[in-house]
């Protein structure tokens, strides 16, 4: 069995076998799609229409998964996808978004849309974010008036935390403009609710 693998390995001419296992991600995440598009039954509530679509956890599976499905050009108006960490509901009612918040970017051009998903993405799988653990995800939402994108935190009440990580989704995404963050609390007290932090 030993000199089989040997075999395998050297008659690949440096292509080793050991170079294509896939390379693994530092955490599990999963793909998840709301299409409010379609027309609901009546009293539906927020989130029947939420579905958790892939899990994984190789550089893999996420291009796979990206380039074939989970572009926000290949969504119909009034949608979102959500890539969060496996384990963690894309809700405010989940425990660990309970407490939390999001900062949010506004997209005027769907061509910025897609590479702002998919630069944060890449950020979040390839754990660049000093506060990962602080993080649950990100939605982009494709809407009549204005296309967006939310990052989702943990706890809105610790300011420096996410100034620290505002500050560095605005480096990931190149740009200046101020964004905002609001907390989950207000938002179900309140459907406008105020900014609480502005970076
Ligand atoms: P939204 O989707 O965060 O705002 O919340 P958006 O995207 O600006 O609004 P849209 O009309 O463009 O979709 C919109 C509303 O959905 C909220 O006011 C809530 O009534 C409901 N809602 C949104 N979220 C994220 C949740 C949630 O996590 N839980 C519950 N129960 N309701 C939610």
């Amino acid at each position: 069995m030993a000199s089989e693998t040997t075999a395998v390995i050297e008659s690949s001419g440096g292509d080793t076998a050991v170079d294509k296992q896939p390379h693994k991600l530092y955490r599990e995440w999963t793909f998840w799609f709301d299409n409010q598009s379609k027309p609901k039954q009546q009293g539906a509530a927020w989130g029947s229409s939420l579905r958790k679509a892939y899990t994984f956890h190789t550089v893999e599976d996420f291009w796979c998964l990206y380039d074939h499905v989970f572009r926000p050009n290949k969504l119909p108006g009034n949608a979102d996808f959500h890539l969060f960490k496996a384990g963690i509901e894309p809700k405010w009612e989940d425990v660990e978004c309970a407490n939390g918040g999001k900062w949010t970017v506004i997209s005027s051009r769907k061509e910025t849309l897609d590479t702002m998903w998919r630069e944060t993405l890449m950020a979040l799988i390839g754990e660049q974010f000093d506060e990962a653990e602080e993080i649950c995800g990100v939605v982009v939402s494709v809407r009549q008036r204005q296309d967006k994108l939310a990052l989702w935190t943990k706890n809105a009440a610790n300011e420096a935390v996410q100034m620290s990580i505002g500050r560095k989704w605005k480096e990931v995404l190149d740009i200046t403009d101020k964004i905002s963050y609001s907390f989950h609390d207000d938002s179900k007290r309140e459907r406008s609710a105020k900014s609480r932090y502005f970076v």
